[in-house]
């Protein structure tokens, strides 16, 4: 496996042992079942086992202890990317309808190791409950002046781009789409939602760098999708107007994208930021977005592909005195009355809050506004809002929340959603994520878009397992107890110490890093908390606020109107109260931001100090990294806390109950 991934990341060899030391069948043909037979021909080579090819399994079956074999029959059952898994007279078999299903019941069986080859087991069905699982990279083809290669990118350049173009060594794509393909994402688009005048070119005359990129991924079944600007017929095709009603528009897309799906026969589709800070949109034209949307999917249709279009618009140039205009507000505001309006082949892809990937937020009323409408969630893996990866926040658990979150007191989210979309966290870094921490976000996106309602903590056992392989170590148990204790709460850790009780923001302007509690107070971006002498927060409900707290159907909608039924954690997103209100947890508001903000930085100097005790059990250099880091998150956790305990503390002038010392 040493080649297919040269740094440190899950899948190093000796996950593969338990497979490798087997003698092995991989029957089936095409590409996908080309790349299971390289997997399990390195694996055998590295660990003495026998790796046997054949197109169909007769006969070859005797003596072999694991089975890899195609039967198109069960397509109904498995869908394209599904497998059975059953351990009968001593051998293992996995049966797909397709080979990408057997690509996924190869890792499957890796995260299984030697239990996979133990007793017996009855059939089990593996299928996955989301269709797509896709990555965006916010990846620039040229290094942006004020955002450089990969916006919001803590990892380093871009793994696709360099200098301008693509990179002519893909081995490390290669690497990548591996590593993907091992937590279950399928999808990918290799350009970021912002895209610039050069990027545009993408679609058209540099078609061919998107196509050697679609290769690099294809062995490992993940789809290339493009981001696209919506002004492209006039910036690249020279009309006069983008006007999605236009027959000429129309034409140019439809051309266009045949051109596309000739250079690239399995293309996902487009990814559109449109009518969204500064982008081009519909809007310009007088038409909707799902004029906008429709135009795209219709131009996709023929082959197949389909478009993602994002659904977090509003105006960034708000007026702060006018909190009618409030920026929660708005998706639900532009595209809960479109419904059933949209392309079947149109995803709307949907920001997983309301505002913009804060460390908590309520999950966006548009999952329960939309029953006639493809849905996708979208979640932040990189974390422009949760430490940049120099701090260690695991998203698994928020995540969780958001998937099974039940808008309409029924179904879940998770139900709800065609797709799970994560703006991807990877970059050139030689951990790929900056911080070695991080890529278990990275690994939690894909499984949880396999299975939304999976266990977090059980996904990030096996990503512990997969990339330190405990059982290789002297200490396997406390390496286990130790990553799980730095990582569990992390999320939970960084949201006390940062903007408390849901309120948000409280960032830096423009990098997001640090604390700055006014730094957007008094700007356009519609991003306030309200804080004056007498209290906190947005009041955001029916009777007296924006209105927000009446998008959402019942059960949320009474619970979240009154202060006295929200829940704690997102009191300050719903209402502005005075500091001595009381929350459910009988601790005052002020008080609870004293104590969440001293409790925060002890659980980060704890966790540095459970990090240095696993110092042996951890690969050195991975180690040295990680602990350089929890410095660096030490030294912000402190910050934030003295900043927003004073700044609470001087507004408020209510001393902290325990008399510590504030600054
Ligand atoms: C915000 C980021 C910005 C993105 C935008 C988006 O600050 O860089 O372009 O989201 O999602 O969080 O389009």
């Amino acid at each position: 496996m040493s080649a297919a991934a040269p740094d440190p990341a899950w899948l190093p060899a000796p996950a593969f042992r338990a497979l490798g030391s087997r003698r092995v069948l991989v029957a089936g043909t095409g590409s996908l079942a080309d790349t299971v037979h390289t997997e399990v021909a390195a694996a055998c080579a590295a660990f003495g086992g026998a790796a046997v090819r054949a197109a169909e399994p007769d006969g070859l079956v005797q003596g072999c202890d694991l089975v890899f074999r195609v039967r198109p029959g069960h397509l109904g059952e498995l869908g394209t990317e599904g497998f059975y898994l059953r351990r009968a007279d001593a051998r293992t078999t996995v049966t797909a309808a397709a080979p990408h299903g057997l690509l996924h019941g190869l890792f499957h069986v890796v995260r299984l190791g030697e239990a996979a080859f133990a007793g017996r087991r009855p059939r089990e069905r593996h299928r996955p409950a989301l269709a797509v699982r896709m990555l965006n990279h916010w990846d620039n083809v040229r290094v942006h002046p004020v955002m450089g290669q990969v916006e919001r990118g803590y990892a380093g350049g871009s793994l696709f781009w360099r200098d301008g173009a693509a990179r002519g060594d893909l081995d490390r794509v290669r690497a990548y789409g591996r590593l993907l393909a091992a937590s279950g994402i399928n999808a990918l688009a290799v350009n970021n939602v912002n895209v610039h005048e050069e990027e545009a070119r993408l679609l058209t005359g540099r078609l061919g760098e998107v196509a050697d990129l679609a290769d690099a991924l294809r062995p490992y079944g993940i789809r290339t999708h493009l981001s696209v600007t919506f002004a492209a017929p006039v910036v690249l095709g020279g009309l006069p107007t983008a006007d999605p009603l236009d027959e000429a528009v129309r034409a140019w897309w439809a051309e266009t994208t045949a051109r596309v799906y000739a250079a690239i026969p399995d293309f996902g589709g487009y990814v559109v930021k449109a009518d969204s800070e500064g982008r081009p949109g519909p809007f310009a034209y007088g038409r909707g977005h799902a004029d906008g949307a429709n135009l795209l999917a219709g131009a996709l249709a023929p082959y197949g592909g389909t478009v993602h279009w994002r659904a977090f618009v509003y105006d960034h140039r708000q007026d702060w005195r006018d909190r009618s205009t409030d920026r929660a507000r708005a998706a639900y505001d532009h595209f809960a009355p479109l419904d059933g309006e949209f392309a079947g082949n149109a995803v709307l892809q949907v920001k997983h809050g309301p505002m913009d990937f804060q460390v908590r937020e309520p999950v966006s009323p548009l999952f329960g506004a939309m029953p006639r409408t493809r849905l996708a969630v979208e979640v932040q893996a990189t974390q422009e809002y949760t430490g940049q990866q120099r701090h260690v926040c695991w998203l698994g658990p928020m995540w969780s929340e958001v998937l099974r979150f039940r808008p309409d007191g029924a179904s879940r989210v998770g139900d709800l959603a065609d797709a799970l979309v994560a703006v991807s966290n990877a970059g050139d870094d030689p951990w790929w994520t900056g911080h070695p921490l991080a890529q278990a976000n990275l690994y939690t996106v894909g499984r949880l878009g396999w299975r939304p309602g999976a266990d977090p903590h059980g996904i990030l056992d096996e990503w512990i397992e997969l990339t330190f392989t405990p059982e290789r170590t002297g200490d396997p148990g406390r390496l286990r107890d130790g990553l799980r204790a730095v990582l569990r709460g992390s999320w939970r850790t960084y949201e006390k110490y940062t903007a408390p009780l849901g309120v948000g923001f409280m960032v830096q302007p423009g990098h997001h890093y640090g604390p700055a509690v006014d730094g957007y107070e008094y700007s356009p971006w519609g991003t306030y908390h309200f804080a004056d002498r007498d209290g906190v927060g947005v009041d955001r409900c029916r009777a007296t606020g924006t209105g927000y707290a009446a998008q959402y159907a019942n059960p949320w909608a009474e619970l979240y109107e009154s202060p006295r039924t929200c829940p704690d954690e997102l009191l300050l997103f719903f209402h502005h109260v005075p500091y001595g209100h009381v929350l459910h947890s009988g601790k005052t508001v002020i008080q609870h931001i004293y104590d969440t903000h001293f409790e925060g930085v002890e659980e980060v100097e704890e966790a540095r100090r459970v990090w240095a005790s696993l110092a042996g059990l951890v690969e050195p250099g991975r180690h040295a990294r990680v602990a350089e880091r929890y410095e660096e998150q030490v030294r912000g956790a402190r910050e934030w806390r003295d900043h927003i305990n004073s700044y609470f503390f001087r507004m408020s002038g209510v001393p902290d109950a325990h008399g510590r010392r504030i600054h």
